[in-house]
């Protein structure tokens, strides 16, 4: 399947003023990630429609549902949940409340487009499940976003890493619709498909349950660094 060229999986669709990519052809992407493990970032699929959007940042904007969930910033809801001691509703200025952390990194995507030094802050995933309290049967994490189709996972071991955030500002700004906001899942140590957009529910579950994308086969562990063999780093 790899002797194939591999097609732009990507189709751009004008939305007023807005330009978001709808995703099509996953076999294809399949491919990609594959040349890119392998270090082929060369071959990068990333169309810099992203020059496009207001603002102008580099990034590709994904959206598998084919549309932006637009929910005000007064009125988003988090709702943790599951196998937990205390089920949590968290506002904005609830997560704002929490300890900040402000990272810079570079941003990655299977299909090869990256984005040096982007800033982000959030509170750590580790402080939300903290106040929610995770039961001993809570071994893993599901991730729900406002669009209905996407989905997302990680182990806890992975969740409660230093740099896995649910961030509220990314390129130094409040995070806008395009990219996910009011607030969206950045797992740093990992490639861009394992942060989620639009983060509606985070769910505490027994055992990993493999996210949209993972189903249309990227690694459930999506370590930058290509290892598929640990499922946690060592010495977390
Ligand atoms: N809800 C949602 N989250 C998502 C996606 C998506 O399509 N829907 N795409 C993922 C992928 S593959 C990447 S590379 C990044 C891209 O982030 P951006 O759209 O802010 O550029 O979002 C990730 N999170
Ligand atoms: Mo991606």
């Amino acid at each position: 399947m790899a002797t194939a060229p591999v097609p732009d999986p990507a189709r751009t669709v004008n939305v007023g003023r807005r330009v978001f990519l709808g995703m099509v052809g996953l076999g294809a992407l399949g491919v990609a990630f594959g040349a890119a493990v392998q270090g082929k970032v060369g071959q990068a699929l990333g169309s810099g429609v992203g020059s496009l959007l207001p603002g102008g940042d580099q990034f590709t904007i994904y959206s598998v549902s084919g549309s932006f969930p637009t929910v005000a910033p007064h009125a988003y809801r988090l709702h943790v949940t599951g196998l937990v001691d205390r089920p949590l509703t968290l506002t904005l200025a609830d997560l704002q409340a929490l300890p900040a952390t402000r990272l810079v990194r570079t941003f990655q995507c299977v299909t090869g487009w990256r984005v040096p030094g982007v800033h982000w802050e959030g509170a750590r995933l580790r402080d939300v499940l903290d106040a929610a309290g995770v039961q001993p049967a809570g071994r893993a994490l599901l991730f729900e976003s406002f669009d209905r189709v996407d989905t997302e996972s990680l182990t806890l071991a992975q969740a409660r890493l230093d740099d896995v955030l649910v961030a509220y500002r990314m390129l130094d700004a409040p995070l806008t619709v395009e990219h996910g906001g009011p607030v969206r899942l950045y797992v740093a140590p990992m490639f861009g498909y394992k942060s989620l957009k639009w983060l509606s529910a985070i769910r505490v579950v027994e055992t990993v349950v493999p996210g949209y994308w993972e189903e249309n086969g990227y690694p459930v562990n999506g370590w930058l660094d290509g290892s598929t063999a640990p499922t946690v780093p060592p010495g977390s």
